[in-house]
């Protein structure tokens, strides 16, 4: 299939799609090497996650000293972060700061869908399409569109005709939503539930939470953060950016304490209280590596973290039941912090559904219908219900590669990819925050989607250096890749909890672990030898 002739045609060194952390420092990147580079995105302004999510709660839960660029040391130091762990107005703001201060807006064409992206083996370009009636002809095409940038908006039969208003967390109204003294439902309890429900328990009327899947949390701690506490981080500036790239998951914390089976029970107990004071997810990334492995070391974090949620609970036994995971151990999926989450269950005017029990069967004009045939009646409804993480972003565009080959088509059956960075069968087709790479999930995102642009940034440059014009992951790298990947996946406990994680909140998508999960530095230390050694799982002609 090729694209309409008729449209008025952009030739373009390089098409970047998305204007949020990683594609405004992918298109800073490709223009410093001189090429003609343009962004476009679908909001009307920059940020992305950010520019998007703006329901109420919504924060980061990486420190603000790490979720940062690295490039520009003076720009680190001139943005002043308000707390540890920003809400995201804030964040928006930031992000719009960096690109005024980099002049990125006149390179960025807002307001604009990219449909289809067809490789056109004549050219060896890519052709693509606007849903605003555009062409472009690029011959590099830069996908950075978010690994949770595909919100499942259509969960529910019935969902047009509720008569009062219906909302998707990552398709949050700018003007806001007025929930004063309204019945307030809220679907799901991930992190995004979770930011929700804490942040409107003190405005709504009554709140409805309908729970299925209950969460391990861990409490935020989130002080302010002063002009010398900022400066302070300023001075480790040099110190953070090396070390990001290399712990775990990209924070400034890496797995430290020493090995489980050289601890007493109350050696272990001493750590896990300390990380748990912490207030960030230190208790998840830097505690006991084991715990991802091991099934008896699991049960006792996973045990360690109940108790603390049951005194929150005040042991009520009914909340304990529906509020408390039980059946699969802590850290195997995102850990949501929290501040006064689970609060909101002891409030009079929050109720709840066990959708465990029943579940949600459909949307009627009142309100939600569950199984057992009851009509919950309702003003709002939250859909706090996620997203087609990963893979959404890509598949939601008609991508074909060589071949007329659909990428939505293939990923129906394998998500592959060649480290999460280029995909076989689709040449000069880069992407970041793509499956089978650390920033589907297990990451600091700043930290690898930087990591990310600055490795396509050299590859291009390098290909373009030995006068290549096309690069394209040999099958064979890109199968050993997907081996690795699964090899490391399968050591883990991670594997057997269903969550978007595995790809198992989507129905018929292929379960495999999305991300990356060997470790960020060690993720690192495999790209950079590519590099090093002139690209040898790539093919270049
Ligand atoms: P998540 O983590 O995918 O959470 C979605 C929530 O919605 C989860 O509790 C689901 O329960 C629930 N859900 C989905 N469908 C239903 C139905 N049909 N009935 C009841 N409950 C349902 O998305 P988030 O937006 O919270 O977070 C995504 C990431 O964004 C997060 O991890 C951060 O990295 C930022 P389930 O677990 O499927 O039983």
């Amino acid at each position: 299939m090729n694209a309409p002739r008729d449209l008025p045609v952009t030739r373009l060194d390089a098409a970047v799609i998305g204007a949020g952390v990683a594609g405004l420092y992918q298109l800073h990147r490709l223009r410093e090497m001189g090429l003609n580079v343009r962004a476009y995105e679908t909001g009307s302004g920059v940020g992305g996650t950010w520019y998007w999510n703006r329901y109420p709660g919504a924060r980061f839960d990486s420190q603000a000293e790490i979720y940062q660029y690295w490039f520009d040391e003076a720009m680190y130091k001139a943005w002043q972060p308000s707390e540890r762990f920003p809400a995201q107005p804030e964040t928006e703001r930031w992000l719009n700061w960096v690109a005024d201060r980099m002049d990125l807006k006149k390179d960025i064409q807002f307001d604009t869908r990219i449909d289809s992206a067809h490789f056109n083996e004549a050219t060896q370009r890519w052709d693509l399409t606007t849903r605003q009636g555009e062409r472009i002809d690029a011959q590099y095409l830069v996908c950075c569109m978010g690994m949770l940038s595909a919100p499942l908006t259509d969960r529910f039969p019935g969902q047009s005709s509720f008569q009062g208003q219906i909302l998707h967390t990552a398709l949050w109204p700018q003007e806001g939503v007025d929930l004063k003294g309204k019945r307030v439902a809220v679907i799901g309890t991930g992190a995004t539930g979770i930011q929700v429900i804490q942040t409107i328990k003190g405005e709504v009327g009554e709140m409805t939470v309908f729970v299925r899947t209950p969460q391990y949390i861990i409490p935020m701690r989130n002080p302010k953060y002063s002009a010398a506490d900022w400066a302070g981080w300023g001075e480790r500036f040099h110190e953070l950016k090396q070390r990001v790239r290399s712990t775990f998951a990209g924070f400034d914390y890496d797995f430290d304490a020493p090995p489980w089976d050289t601890l007493t029970p109350a050696e272990r107990e001493a750590v896990l209280e300390r990380l748990w004071d912490d207030g960030s997810l230190s208790l998840w990334l830097s505690s006991f590596p084991e715990m991802f492995f091991d099934e008896a070391v699991s049960e006792v974090v996973s045990e360690f973290v109940r108790r603390k949620m049951r005194d929150r609970l005040q042991h009520d036994p009914a909340l304990c039941e529906l509020l408390i995971p039980t059946d699969y151990g802590f850290g195997t999926h995102r850990v949501p912090l929290e501040n006064g989450y689970l609060e909101a269950y002891l409030q009079d005017n929050v109720h709840t559904v066990n959708c465990r029990q029943t579940p949600i069967e459909r949307i009627v004009p009142e309100g939600i219908q569950t199984a057992d045939g009851t009509v919950h009646p309702f003003d709002v409804i939250i859909m706090a219900v996620g997203f087609d993480a990963g893979s959404g972003a890509l598949t939601r565009v008609d991508i074909r590669g060589r071949g007329g080959r659909s990428l939505k088509e293939e990923w129906q059956r394998e998500i592959r990819t060649a480290m999460g960075m280029q995909i076989h069968g689709y040449p000069n087709l880069f992407s970041t925050a793509s499956p089978l790479a650390p920033t589907a999930a297990l990451c600091n995102m700043t930290t690898c989607l930087q990591a990310q642009v600055d490795w396509v940034t050299d590859c291009i440059a390098y290909a373009r250096a030995q006068g290549k014009t096309v690069i394209e992951p040999t099958r064979e790298f890109e199968d050993a890749w997907v081996a690795h990947h699964d090899e490391t996946a399968n050591q883990t406990l991670v594997v057997k909890t269903d969550s978007w994680y595995m790809g198992s909140n989507v129905e018929g998508k292929p379960r495999r672990l999305l991300s990356y999960i060997g470790g960020v530095g060690n993720y690192h230390r495999q790209c950079d030898e590519q590099a090093a050694q002139g690209y040898p799982g790539f093919a270049m002609r």
